[in-house]
């Protein structure tokens, strides 16, 4: 994973779509498909030696990619061209993502055949920890393992980038584990969009096996819910219902629960929680249906419990799959996935457009005074977005 560092960056050139990596004057950058028409037109400018490296910031020189080389690349399982393409799945710039998302149509056909499980718990719970020791034990058995983090925060305080690759210092080493730190999308909605994407391009690169890592903050889990098949919490002793979420109905989306650290002193508190936490999913909805959620104890330090939580893993697929639960859900989320898209693109256009930027503030005051009915208000701002009724 040494390499992997400098994927993180986000103004990589390696795909030049201002044109000043392309072959020539007339020529079109090197991703753009060999039979394809205007929609990749491109200009190029003038005084750049064309030339197929780039070289970065670092002095590190890097050949560019075309789109056959990332879908080549992927498809091999070679590390450092699938931490590129996550890049390129990242970068926010239009040519990369156009270049994204071919890549990842060209990838499709080779996705799904992963177990994606989510991970959540309040920080400090032990998911990374937790990680480190399952992953390292699903790889030592042959599975390959990719953990990617979803974690909206990060971007805000610089990301525990840095201390979760202390921590899965192990797995990080593993030749079978990759593991990708949540991107800086700024909203949950992006963050968790990049991380779904990201997950395919794992997914078609070989990884059977999918940990995704979310703090417990709330709306998180949820989000992250919506994406995989097994979810599970990670709780510990004494850290109180309310902070974890418990009444917030989170467990009530778990198809397992965890107490963490049953270990040393605190195993006797862990093992009551374990109890206790039982006795509630006793009388909870199950999140997935016809399995009943189990709460187990372990400690992602000594691994005691370790091999246990995974097997209640491979037994809950067994029944998402005999069941066709699995299918199903995926299918759900396939399709709520295109809403939340379609949600986010309709927003982001009706909050930039003109004439709701110009007129925002005064109809919100307006209708906080009484003097406007909010849906007068918010017909006269949708009508100035275009999108008028
Ligand atoms: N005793 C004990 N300590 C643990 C265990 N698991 C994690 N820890 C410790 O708890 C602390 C937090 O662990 P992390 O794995 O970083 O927790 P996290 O849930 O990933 O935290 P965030 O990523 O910040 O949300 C670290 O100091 C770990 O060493 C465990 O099973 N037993
Ligand atoms: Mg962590």
């Amino acid at each position: 994973m040494s390499t992997e560092h400098q994927e993180f960056s986000h103004d990589e050139s390696h795909q030049g779509h201002s044109g000043h990596h392309g072959h020539g004057l007339s020529s079109k950058p090197d991703w753009v498909p060999e039979n394809a028409g205007a929609e990749f037109a491109t200009r190029v400018s003038l005084g750049v030696q064309p030339g197929g490296d780039v070289r970065h910031q670092g002095g590190v020189k890097r050949r560019q990619l075309s789109l056959d080389d990332y879908f080549n690349g992927v498809r091999a399982g070679d590390m450092s061209i699938l931490a590129r393409a996550i890049t390129l799945i990242e970068s926010n710039a239009p040519g990369h993502q156009e270049l994204a998302q071919t890549l990842l149509t060209r990838l499709l056909p080779f996705t799904g055949g992963a177990m994606r499980v989510g991970i959540t718990g309040i920080p400090g719970a032990g998911k990374s920890t937790f990680i480190e020791c399952l992953g390292t034990r699903l790889c030592e058995a042959g599975r390959k393992v990719a953990v990617l983090a979803v974690d909206p925060s990060s971007s805000v305080h610089g990301g525990s980038v840095l201390g979760d690759k202390v921590r899965m210092e192990k797995l990080s080493r593993h030749p079978k584990a990759f593991i990708r730190p949540s991107p800086s999308g700024g909203s949950l909605g992006g963050v968790a969009r990049k991380s779904r994407e990201a997950m395919l391009v794992c997914e078609a690169a070989g990884f059977d096996t999918l940990l995704i890592e979310t703090v417990g903050v709330g709306q998180n889990e949820v989000t992250v819910r919506s994406m995989v098949d097994c979810f599970f919490v990670v709780l510990i002793a004494g850290a109180g219902d309310e902070m974890q979420g418990i009444k917030k109905g989170i467990i009530e989306l778990a198809d397992l629960v965890v107490i963490n650290k049953a270990d040393g002193d605190n195993k006797p508190r862990a093992m009551a929680a374990r109890a206790e936490m039982q006795r509630v999913l006793h009388f909870l909805q199950p999140a997935t249906v016809g399995w009943s959620t189990p709460a187990l104890a372990g400690s992602a330090v000594t691994g005691e419990g370790v091999d246990s939580i995974w097997g209640n893993v491979e037994e809950y697929f067994e029944h998402c799959r005999k069941t066709g639960v699995l299918q199903e859900r995926r299918k759900e989320q396939a399709v709520e996935w295109l809403h939340a898209l379609v949600h986010e693109a309709l927003k982001a256009k009706f909050y930039s457009a003109p004439g709701v930027k110009a007129d925002l503030r005064h109809v919100e005051q307006a209708v906080a005074d009484g003097r406007l009915p909010a849906v007068t208000a918010a017909q006269q701002l949708l009508s100035s977005a275009g999108f008028g009724i």
